[in-house]
């Protein structure tokens, strides 16, 4: 009696189990399939960036997503063949963040006639026609631009009160959204004090190694003296810091440096006294992209433009925020 009932049983689960097996096989459950997602990355050339990649490749595994990850390597023209080759291999939708904003239009529209929904992350384009691209996930560069401005005239009221500010720039990426939006809103907020003066401005393509070397150019010109730099990213003002003080002066004292993203390096130099400010920008974007992916590919309707939210830290509070730090 018992052997029966328990043959009984297992021939109930064995049925179960095989009716799971053609249930799944099924193409009206073809929704199952993991989504299979081909993103394009600017690069690797900043720690945001870094911060960046390892999210969205931690995000994919999460939410179960297959990623296509293609590194472009700073150049437009290398996105462009990742673009083209995951609309070869009909991915479900592609992601990317592009390296400059114009130069667009021909390879989206490639990717509209395929019908595969593309997804902006971080950086925004300048497109003829926005139904191109689905939706736009990423920080307010121009806000992040006057916010630094906002902290350099309170800077400047307490430490120069009188005479000129001769402030020097570090430009992102050339024709990046960044690069052309932080420059942007920084020069909207300091037209309300035209003592401020931006004397030097130039690209350090947001490395470590080019704003070491743009620096050491704007410190050898020595016919106006610097009071402070504004970096459109940490790794380059941690770049110019080195410069800064190979030349033998104090980053932070001698010249003020404020920058943009509040990675860990930015968080360390202002706790060593080298830096004065960080703007925050976010680079965890992955888990909404998963999920806005998910939504995309499932037909619901998403926002055009998703904005993350960031803050403001000062060197006063670097050593008590840095554990808290997560890139
Ligand atoms: O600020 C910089 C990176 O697009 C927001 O790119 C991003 C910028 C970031 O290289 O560090």
């Amino acid at each position: 009696m018992k052997t029966t009932r328990r043959h009984l049983l297992a021939i109930g689960a064995s049925a179960l189990a095989l009716a799971g097996t053609a249930i799944t096989a099924l193409p009206a459950f073809a929704a199952d399939k993991p989504l299979v997602m081909g993103f394009s990355q600017v690069g690797a050339e900043s720690e945001w960036r870094t911060a960046n990649s390892n999210s969205i490749k931690d995000a994919a595994k999460q939410a179960g997503v297959t990623l296509k990850f293609a590194d472009a390597q700073q150049k437009q023209e290398n996105q462009v063949k990742a673009i083209r080759s995951f609309i070869a291999q009909r991915v479900d939708v592609i992601a990317f963040s592009p390296v400059v904003e114009s130069g667009w239009d021909t390879v989206l529209r490639e990717a509209k006639n395929a019908k595969i929904p593309v997804i902006l992350t971080d950086r925004a384009v300048k497109v003829s026609d926005p139904s191109l691209y689905v939706t736009f996930i990423g920080s307010d560069f121009v806000e992040e631009g006057r916010k630094a401005g906002r902290w350099l005239i309170d800077w400047a009221r307490k430490n120069a009160p009188t005479g000129d500010v001769n402030v020097v720039e570090l430009q992102g990426t050339v024709g990046s959204a960044p690069a052309l939006d932080r420059k942007r809103g920084f020069e909207e907020v300091l037209q309300a004090e035209p003592r401020l003066k931006i004397v030097r401005s130039q690209s350090g393509d947001f490395t470590r190694a080019k704003g070491k070397e743009v620096m050491e150019a704007f410190l050898k010109a020595k016919d106006k003296k610097i009071h402070v730099l504004f970096a459109h990213n940490d790794d380059m003002a941690i770049g110019a810091i080195q410069a800064i003080e190979e030349a033998g002066l104090k980053p932070s004292k001698d010249i003020a440096i404020v920058s943009i993203d509040g990675v860990r390096g930015a968080f360390q130099a202002m706790a060593a006294g080298k830096l004065n400010v960080t703007v925050e920008c976010n680079p965890m974007l992955g888990p909404q992209l998963m999920q806005l992916a998910k939504d995309v590919v499932a037909g619901k309707p998403v926002a055009k433009r998703i904005t993350t939210e960031e803050g403001v830290f000062t060197a006063d509070v670097a050593a008590k925020e840095l554990p808290n730090r997560k890139y």
